[in-house]
C-alpha cells in the first residue's frame, strides 16, 4: 500500500522546536515528535493533522513521568534524542529512522521513505535481523514466536479459533498491538498506542521486513529498550497499568457451562463438588440465568435468586454472573428505558439514532463506554444487581459482538467519547476495556472495600487494570491443549498476568484423557476455569468417570495447596507487571532453547510444567535451563542445560522443581478462604540460593492498597557446611496468620543437623523418603535457620 498515489512519506524535515523532553519537527505530509518518558522508553509520534490533538490515550496510564536527563542534537542532516540507555536517530531527508541502545546497537530501524499517511491509513515499515524473533502480541493463535505471521488487531469473536482450524487466522478478542523482539539476547519492545484496525505483516511478504499499518489514527509508537524481559514488561505494565489484586478466591477452581440452564441444576452442581470434595470457588452463570437474555435479570429459571446466591455463599461458593454488552430493545425493559433516558448508547451512522443491532437478546442496542456518563450509570446498573449476591462479573461479547455483518458495530457508528466524537472505527479495539473499566466501576460502587472480580472477553493494551482474560471460544482439542500455552505466555509477556483458557475445551466435546490432561496444565495458570459450550457434552470433573475425576481432583486440590506461592505471585504481578505464567526465557534469556520453548513454562520462578500434549502419551521430552532441577514427585535431580525424558501416565504431570526452591504449601481445602493459614509446609529444595518473598493480606478488601499487607523475604545460601534459610523481619502493618512453619526439607540423606536461632531443634527424618521435618514456631522478628 505504501507505493500508491497517495503515499505521503515523512521527508524533507525540519526541525520546528526543541523542547526539554522532546523535538519536534515538521514536514509536508505530518508533524513529528520525539520524545523521553524514561531513560529506556522512547516515544515517536506523527500526525497528519494541523496539530497533535490532545486527545488522550485508552492505554496509557502513567501520563506524566519524572523527567530524566535527554540530549538533543540537531544537524541539518538528522536529529537524535539521547537518554543514558539509547537513542532515536531520524534523518531529515526521508524520514529513515532508528532506536540504539547505549552500546549502539539498532533494536529497531526503518528505511527512507517507509514512515508515512495513505490517505488515513499511517504506516511505518522495520527491518528484521536474521534470527530475530518477535513475542508479545497480546492475545493471538499460532505459535509462541510471531515472525513470518500476519497479525491483525480488531477484536472479533473468533469461535473456534485453534491454528489447526484456521490456520490464517489473523485476530480474535484481544488486541495488544505491542511487540517483543529478541535480537542476540537482547529484548526491546515496541508498542503502537492506537485503537483502530491495525495490521501488521511479521516478515510474511517480505522475509526481513516488518510492515505495520493502521487504518485510522496517528502514528504513536512507544520503544522499550530492555535489556531484559523484565524491564521491557515491567515499563510496558508500568505505561499501561498493573492489575490490581483480585479477591484471593478468584485463585481457586471456577465452574462454568454454557449454561446451567437453572436454579436446581446449579445447586446441583455445587453439592456435588462438595460430596465429591472437589475443591471449588466459583460458579458461572452464563447467558440462561437472564429473563429473555435481560442483562442484569434473573429469568424464571432462577427463581428468588437472593435466597440462591446466598445458599451458595454459605457453601463457599462465589456466583460469576455473564454481561453482555447488548441491550435488549424492548421499551418495557427499565435498564433500556434508563438507558435511553440518558441517551446511553451507540449513535448509528450519522449520529442521529441509536445503533440497533441483533445479539442474543436480540435487536439491541450498545452502551457507548467510551463515555464516563455511560460507565457511570452501567456501573450502577451492575451494582444494582450485585446486591443480590453476584460476586463477579463475566463481560462476553464485548469486542463488541454482533450478529449480523459486520459482526460488529459499523465503523461509522459514533461515539460520543470522554475525548470527544469518534468514529467507531478509530476506538473499536477500545470498547471491551471500557466495558470492563465500567464493570470494575460497577464492583466497587455495591461494595467499595470488596476487590471486584472480573474476566473480559475483549480488550485492548492495559485491559489488566479492570479485568482478568480468558482466551473465549477454544475447542476440545489436542491442538488447542497445546495452543493454549503459548497463547497464554505472550498474552502474559503483554501485560495481562491474570489469564486462563477455558479447560476441556469450549467447542466440541472432550474425552476424559483430555479433560484429566487440561486440568493437570491449568492448574498452574493464573486463571483456572472449567467451561463448555452448550452443545458439548458434560465436562465437570467428574463426567468421565472415576478415573478422570480422581486426576481432577488431585491436581484441583494441589492448586489449593499451592495458594500462598500462587498468592504471591500475584502480589508481584500486582506490584511490578512481571507475569505469573512465565516462559523459561524470562528466567534464561541468554538460552535461546529456553526461549523458544512453548510446551513447557514457569509458574514463577521456582516451578517448571512440562505439560503432556498428546493422547496416548505417557512421557515427553522437556527442557530444563542451567541449575539443578527435581523431579517434583520423585525428586531425583538432573543437571540443566539439557532436555531429559519425562515420565507422565495419566496422572501424572511432569513438574520440576529449581534447586533451592522455598515452596510454601498448606493444607487443602473445599475453597480457598475456607481456614486461615495457621500451618504453612515450607518445602526445602537444596541448592544454591533463593528467596521466596513471603506475602499475605485479607485476601478480600482493597486494604493492601493502604499497606494493610504482611510481607518478609525468605532467603535460602549455601556455604561451604551448611545451609541457611533465613526470614526478614516481617513488613507491612499487617500481622501474620501463620503460626507455624513446618519445614520440610527434601531430599536429605541422613539426619540433619538443625539450629533455629542458634539453639538445636530435632528434625524428624524419614530415610526411605529423603525428608526430614521439623516445626518452627512463626515469629515476625528475623528467623535464621541453619541445616547441617
Ligand atoms: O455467542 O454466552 O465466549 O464463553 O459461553 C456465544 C454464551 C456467546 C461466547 C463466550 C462463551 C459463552 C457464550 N458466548
Amino acid at each position: 500500500m505504501s507505493e500508491g498515489n497517495a503515499w505521503r512519506p515523512l521527508r524533507h524535515l525540519t526541525l520546528d522546536r526543541e523542547l526539554s523532553q522532546a523535538a519536534r519537527l515538521t514536514c509536508d505530509a505530518a508533524l513529528v515528535e520525539i520524545s523521553a518518558l524514561a531513560e529506556d522508553l522512547l516515544r515517536l509520534r506523527v500526525t497528519r493533522k494541523k496539530s497533535f490533538a490532545p486527545r488522550r490515550s485508552w492505554a496509557v496510564m502513567k501520563k506524566i513521568w519524572p523527567a530524566v536527563p535527554v540530549a538533543i542534537h540537531a544537524t541539518n542532516k538528522q536529529v537524535t534524542v539521547q537518554t543514558a540507555a539509547g537513542r532515536f536517530t531520524l534523518r531529515l531527508a526521508d524520514g529513515a529512522w532508528q532506536v540504539e541502545d547505549a552500546q549502539r546497537l539498532t533494536l529497531f530501524s526503518a528505511a527512507g521513505e517507509k514512515t508515512g499517511f495513505a490517505d488515513e491509513q499511517g504506516s511505518t515499515c522495520l527491518k528484521l535481523v536474521d534470527n530475530e524473533k518477535l513475542f508479545g502480541l497480546g492475545e493471538t493463535s499460532g505459535p509462541f514466536d510471531k515472525r513470518g505471521l500476519v497479525r491483525e488487531f480488531w477484536n472479533a469473536d473468533a469461535l473456534g479459533h485453534a491454528s489447526c482450524i484456521h490456520a490464517s487466522l489473523r485476530n480474535l478478542y484481544v488486541s495488544i498491538p505491542f511487540a517483543i523482539s529478541y535480537r542476540d539476547g537482547r529484548m526491546a519492545g515496541l508498542f503502537w498506542d492506537n485503537p483502530g484496525r491495525q495490521v501488521w505483516d511479521l516478515g510474511q511478504r517480505e522475509l526481513d521486513q516488518w510492515q505495520l499499518r493502521a487504518e485510522t489514527g496517528d502514528l504513536d509508537l512507544y520503544f522499550f529498550l530492555g535489556p531484559q524481559l523484565a524491564d521491557v514488561t515491567g515499563r510496558f505494565s508500568e505505561l499501561t497499568g498493573r492489575m490490581p489484586l483480585p479477591p484471593r478466591w478468584a485463585l481457586g477452581y471456577q465452574q462454568s457451562r454454557y449454561s446451567y440452564p437453572t436454579r436446581e441444576r446449579v445447586e446441583e452442581i455445587a453439592r456435588l463438588f462438595r460430596r465429591k470434595q472437589i475443591p471449588c470457588d466459583a460458579l458461572h452463570l452464563d447467558i440462561h440465568h437472564m429473563d429473555d437474555y435481560r442483562v442484569f435479570t434473573f429469568g424464571k429459571a432462577f427463581p428468588r435468586p437472593k435466597e440462591m446466591l446466598a445458599r451458595l455463599a454459605r457453601r463457599g461458593f462465589k456466583a460469576v454472573a455473564i454481561v453482555d454488552p447488548g441491550v435488549k430493545d424492548d421499551r418495557k425493559f427499565a435498564v433500556l428505558k434508563r438507558g435511553k433516558a440518558l441517551d446511553a448508547f451507540v449513535k448509528a451512522p450519522k449520529g442521529r439514532k441509536d445503533f440497533v443491532g441483533r445479539v442474543w437478546a436480540g435487536k439491541s442496542r450498545f452502551p457507548d463506554f467510551t463515555n464516563a456518563e455511560v460507565r457511570a450509570w452501567w456501573a450502577k446498573e451492575q451494582a444494582r444487581f450485585q446486591k443480590l449476591g453476584v460476586a463477579g462479573f463475566w463481560n462476553d461479547m464485548n469486542e463488541p459482538a454482533t450478529f449480523d455483518p459486520p459482526k460488529t458495530l459499523p465503523g461509522k457508528c459514533v461515539h460520543r467519547s470522554d475525548h470527544g466524537r469518534v468514529s467507531h472505527a478509530e476506538i473499536h479495539n477500545a470498547y471491551g476495556l471500557q466495558m470492563a473499566r465500567a464493570s470494575r466501576k460497577g464492583a466497587l460502587e455495591a461494595a467499595p472495600e470488596r476487590r471486584p472480580f472480573i474476566i473480559s472477553r475483549a480488550g485492548y493494551a492495559g485491559i489488566q487494570r479492570y479485568a482478568a482474560v480468558w482466551t473465549g471460544d477454544n475447542s476440545s482439542t489436542w491442538e488447542h491443549l497445546a495452543e493454549s500455552v503459548p497463547m497464554l505466555l505472550n498474552l502474559s509477556l503483554s501485560g495481562v498476568p491474570f489469564c486462563g483458557a477455558d479447560i476441556g475445551g469450549f467447542l466440541d466435546s472432550a474425552t476424559g484423557e483430555l479433560l484429566a490432561r487440561w486440568t493437570q496444565l491449568a492448574a498452574f495458570t493464573p486463571f483456572f476455569r472449567n467451561h463448555s459450550n452448550i452443545e458439548s457434552r458434560d465436562q465437570e470433573p467428574w463426567a468421565f468417570g472415576p478415573g478422570v475425576e480422581n486426576i481432577c481432583r488431585y491436581y484441583i486440590t494441589m492448586r489449593y495447596q499451592l495458594l500462598p506461592y500462587l498468592y504471591g505471585l500475584f502480589a508481584e504481578a500486582n506490584r511490578t507487571g512481571v507475569p505469573i505464567m512465565r516462559p523459561l526465557g524470562w528466567h534464561y534469556q541468554n538460552d535461546p532453547v529456553a526461549m523458544a520453548a512453548s510446551d513447557q513454562f514457569l509458574l514463577g520462578a521456582d516451578l517448571l510444567v512440562a505439560p503432556i500434549l498428546r493422547p496416548g502419551a505417557v512421557a515427553r521430552s522437556v527442557y530444563l535451563p542451567r541449575g539443578t532441577w527435581f523431579n517434583f514427585w520423585t525428586g531425583e535431580a538432573f543437571d540443566g542445560f539439557q532436555h531429559v525424558v519425562a515420565e507422565g501416565g495419566m496422572d501424572v504431570l511432569p513438574l520440576f522443581v529449581r534447586g533451592g526452591a522455598l515452596l510454601p504449601m498448606v493444607p487443602p481445602r473445599e475453597f480457598i478462604d475456607a481456614q486461615p493459614d495457621e500451618l504453612v509446609n515450607l518445602h526445602v529444595w537444596p541448592g544454591e540460593r533463593s528467596l521466596l518473598r513471603w506475602y499475605e493480606d485479607d485476601g478480600a478488601s482493597e486494604s493492601y492498597r493502604r499497606g494493610d499487607w504482611h510481607e518478609r523475604d525468605i532467603t535460602l545460601a549455601r556455604g561451604r557446611r551448611k545451609t541457611e534459610v533465613r526470614w526478614s523481619e516481617a513488613r507491612g502493618t499487617r500481622p501474620t496468620a501463620v503460626k507455624t512453619w513446618r519445614i520440610v526439607l527434601r531430599e536429605v540423606r541422613r539426619e540433619p543437623r538443625v539450629r533455629i536461632n542458634g539453639r538445636r531443634v530435632p528434625a524428624h527424618f524419614t530415610e526411605e523418603m529423603r525428608l526430614a521435618m521439623l516445626e518452627v514456631r512463626n515469629v515476625e522478628g528475623a528467623i535464621v535457620m541453619e541445616v547441617r
